[in-house]
């Protein structure tokens, strides 16, 4: 679809108000926000995560496309986010010590706030300690870790480990995903879910749950 492809085009481009008035144009045409997500800002991701890789281009560029991201996905927010009337229930969510990626992690929220989860997220670079302390403060059943880089992974471990110490690991249900992670990783660290993208993410939270 060519309004699709403009939108991925100028998420590359870092073209943050074409990003909102194309996201906002699909919305008005009746594009479901997963094909807009899909076939356009994902898309568009993809391209930029690349030329990255690649050294085509370097972190400003990448830093000024996940801003029109962000944009285009604030836009989608309200359509991805219908919630019930009940809570399902409460989910602490952040990005592992040393890791600073955060689109998916929100983009994990948005859908767990969609399926009727309250979600509480702690955001980027959480170090194990605070997501301990989090647990003690908040009667969660379930407990988010999102890492994107290969480096940051053995905090996911750290993090299990230390909610283990507390003695806090049979109250909650553990879920990891993001780029580098498996679900052999997952198992091996003693992980209770994994999720491959947020759609399943949020899916498998429920499953977790029943
Ligand atoms: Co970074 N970066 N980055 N970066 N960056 C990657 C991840 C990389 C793969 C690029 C590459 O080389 N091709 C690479 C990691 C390689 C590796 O370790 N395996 C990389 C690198 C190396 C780095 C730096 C080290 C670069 C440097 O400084 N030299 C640096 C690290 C900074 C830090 O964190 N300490 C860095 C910095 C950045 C920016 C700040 C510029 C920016 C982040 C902005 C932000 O997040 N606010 C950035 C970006 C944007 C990327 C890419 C291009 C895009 C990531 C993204 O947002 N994707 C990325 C390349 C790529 O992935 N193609 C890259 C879109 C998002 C919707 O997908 O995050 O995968 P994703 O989330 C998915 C699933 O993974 C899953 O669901 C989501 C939605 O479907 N998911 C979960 C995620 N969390 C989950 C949790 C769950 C379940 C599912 O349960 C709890």
């Amino acid at each position: 679809m060519p309004l699709l492809s403009d939108l991925a085009h100028a998420l590359e481009a870092g073209d943050r108000s074409r990003v909102e008035d194309l996201t906002a144009r699909a919305l008005q045409e009746n594009v479901s926000p997963e094909g807009i997500l899909r076939e356009g800002l994902f898309a568009g991701m993809d391209v930029v995560g690349a030329r990255f890789k690649s050294g085509d281009i370097y972190i400003p560029q990448v830093l000024i496309a996940a801003r029109a991201m962000h944009a285009g996905l604030e836009i989608l927010r309200p359509h991805l986010i219908r919630t019930g009337a009940k809570p399902a229930g409460i989910f602490i969510i952040g990005t592992v010590q040393g890791d600073h990626h955060d689109i998916g992690k929100n983009l994990v929220a948005m859908m767990l706030q969609g399926k009727g989860f309250e979600v509480i997220d702690l955001g980027v670079n959480v170090p194990p300690e605070r997501f301990v302390q989090a647990l003690r403060d908040h009667e969660a059943n379930l407990l988010g870790l999102s890492a994107l880089l290969s480096i940051t992974l053995p905090f996911m471990k750290e993090t299990i480990e230390a909610i283990c110490r507390a003695g806090l690991r049979d109250s909650v249900k553990i879920m990891v995903g993001g780029g580098p992670v498996t679900r052999a990783f997952a198992d091996q660290i003693g992980a209770d879910g994994y999720a491959p993208d947020a759609t399943t993410a949020a899916e498998n939270a429920l499953a977790l749950l029943s």
